[in-house]
């Protein structure tokens, strides 16, 4: 395990060309951990400023799982964890990402919940959200507020 040594040898184009190929190709990180991006992100946009909830998709190409522990954000300072067991959600600790695949949120399963909004955010606004996992670094999201009864096309 000398990468870090050998690289230095290589010269940086080298390195560049070396790293996009490996993107090209798919391969995750060599220590064979989590390799985490989120895509599909909205929230619906808030009736009250009590509260609101937003989806998202975790997608993790690595061959490790990981877990969704926490996520913050301006808009709140009570965002939990939620996943839907016949028609009642419940709190969770975190979600897993499994390996080589992904966590999906959304509308009738696993979401998040913003109590006590800061303000109403409206549609076409953005709100960032950070999500927090147990060995993965943090990844921020700018996620839109789209209309109240939006659901994504498939
Ligand atoms: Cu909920």
């Amino acid at each position: 395990m000398n990468r870090r040594t050998t690289r230095l040898r290589i010269p940086l184009a080298a390195t560049l060309a070396l790293t996009a190929g490996l993107a090209l190709a798919g391969c995750g990180p060599e220590d064979g951990g989590a390799q985490l991006e989120v895509a599909g992100a909205y929230m619906p946009r808030p009736v009250t400023q009590d509260m609101a909830g937003a989806f998202f998709v975790v997608k993790n190409t690595g061959g490790t799982a990981d877990k969704l522990t926490s996520v913050t954000s301006d808009l709140s300072k009570d965002i939990s964890i939620h996943r839907t067991v016949g028609n009642k959600m419940e709190q969770v600790k975190s979600l897993d990402v499994p390996a080589n695949g992904e966590l999906r949120l959304g509308r009738g399963g696993n979401h998040l919940m913003f109590m006590g909004l800061k303000n109403k955010p409206v549609e076409g606004d953005k709100v960032t959200i950070e999500l927090h996992f147990a060995t993965s670094d943090p990844i921020k999201v700018d996620v839109p507020v789209k209309a109240t009864d939006y659901v994504p096309k498939k």
